[in-house]
């Protein structure tokens, strides 16, 4: 990379330095990538990913006000700015040290005046794109399609009440799926912004749902077709921009692609930030997608809990990179999935190296997360008293109700012969207490 080509000139790979003091920002304290954990590397554990949409195409504009970032890889037309803006990515990714990157194919290069003509551009840009990944070896974690910015997809795209906007999503889908093969992604995301509905009166719900299960499993066709080796992925949210968008939460998710047969082919790409706009807590879906054994990747951010909006703030609270990364131990792992920033730098943070900053900030937090984590499983003095508190179902009546053997008969006959239970205490403070402890 020629001089005048450095975008982040001054800035060096960031270093691991454990015992840096607290206004030392610009390097690790805890993210080491080589050092191992029960088996695997921390980089193995995170795997983390930059987005492009944020961090990239972000201007800092809100409905209330303009651009406060002006970068300097956003200058000229929109195909040169596409040009400078992945050799700007490239550089942020290689001083950053992640592995992993995700965009829209919208962000990666213009949309032109036809299908056509966005095509040549996303191939163009694309060409760049994997020549740096061939250099660098950084990879793609997930593509995915813009499907909601477009005026054409204002009243949805799979959803859309006229098959010919159903009809552009899939092409531009298609051609998604085209640039995740040729760019080796791991992982293909579908986030339904505009898969919902304003208004229930002028909505058949019941049509909308099942065009789009069919649409999803046009994508799953013509994956198999050309032998795209990526794990598919939902990203739920309940609103924003929709009132109402059908990729509600996890549950409803789940409950979606069991309905309509596509379970074995999907899995969540969880974004917590979307998970409270649900109303339910940080690590809700988290938890409950990974119970089912559909936590695919996540798009690492919070909100403000104060707050109803999806902010995208970058994770920075150990209590829930803890959670997190608890949950992603137990299930051995996120891969092919990772640790995504959909998350942006605040609007008045306008400092190039803010982006740094704040990456580097929510990396340290999941290392740390992962640190705790690690000792609480090692221990084992939580997951101990868990199975104390259901020790009732590994022998006789709890062993049958846990295996499905019991019936209605012989639950009575067993209250009939031990009479009335006695109450046990929940004990909710001893366990938030120890949590507490380990971070
Ligand atoms: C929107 C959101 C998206 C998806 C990808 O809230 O999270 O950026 O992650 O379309
Ligand atoms: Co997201």
């Amino acid at each position: 990379m020629s001089a005048q080509e450095e975008f982040f000139a001054g800035i060096s790979k960031i270093p691991y330095v454990p015992n840096a003091g607290p206004a030392d920002v610009m390097c690790f304290k805890h993210y080491n990538a080589e050092e191992v954990f029960m088996g695997k590397t921390m980089g193995d554990w995170l795997r983390f990913s930059v987005c492009y949409w944020h961090s990239f195409c972000g201007t800092g504009a809100d409905p209330f006000g303009f651009q406060t970032l002006h970068r300097p890889w956003n200058e000229g037309t929109p195909m040169e700015a596409a040009k400078k803006r992945v050799r700007a990515a490239f550089e942020f990714f290689t001083k950053l040290g992640v592995k992993y990157y995700t965009f829209h194919d919208r962000d990666m290069a213009p949309e032109g005046s036809t299908l056509e003509e966005s095509n040549r551009n996303l191939d163009e840009i694309t060409d760049v794109a994997l020549q740096l990944q061939n250099q660098t070896g950084v990879g793609v974690l997930w593509v995915t399609c813009n499907l909601f910015a477009h005026s054409r997809y204002m009243n949805g795209a799979a959803t859309n009440p006229d098959c010919h906007v159903l009809a552009y999503a899939g092409a531009q889908v298609k051609k998604g799926l085209d640039i995740a093969k040729k760019l080796g992604a791991q992982n293909f995301v579908f986030w339904g912004g505009r898969e919902g509905f304003h208004s229930i009166l002028n909505s058949d719900v019941g049509a909308e749902l099942k065009h789009m299960a069919n649409f999803f499993k046009m994508a799953v066709q013509y994956k198999e077709k050309i032998g795209l080796n990526c794990q598919f992925l939902i990203e739920p949210k309940p609103k924003e921009p929709c009132k109402h968008q059908y990729d509600y939460d996890a549950m409803s998710v789940i409950a979606f692609l069991k309905h309509y047969d596509l379970e074995k082919h999907f899995k969540l790409n969880i974004e917590p930030n979307h998970t409270t706009l649900a109303g339910h807590s940080y690590e809700h879906d988290i938890v409950m997608a990974s119970s089912f054994g559909m936590l695919g990747s996540v798009d690492s951010n919070t909100g403000s809990p104060d707050l109803g909006w999806d902010t995208d703030q970058f994770p920075m609270d150990i209590r829930n990179t803890t959670l997190v990364m608890k949950t992603i131990i137990e299930q051995g792992g996120i891969q092919p999935g990772g640790l995504n920033f959909d998350a942006k730098v605040r609007r008045e943070s306008t400092d190039l190296v803010d982006l740094f900053i704040a990456h580097i900030g929510a990396m340290d937090a999941f290392a740390r997360g992962l640190r705790n984590a690690v000792r609480i499983i090692q221990d084992g003095l939580l997951s101990g008293l868990v199975k104390e508190r259901y020790s009732s179902y590994s022998h006789g009546l709890g062993q049958r109700v846990d295996d499905g053997s019991a019936t209605l008969e012989d639950l009575e006959a067993y209250i009939k012969q031990n009479g009335e239970p006695k109450v046990t205490s929940g004990k909710q403070e001893k366990y938030e207490t120890i949590f507490n402890h380990y971070i």
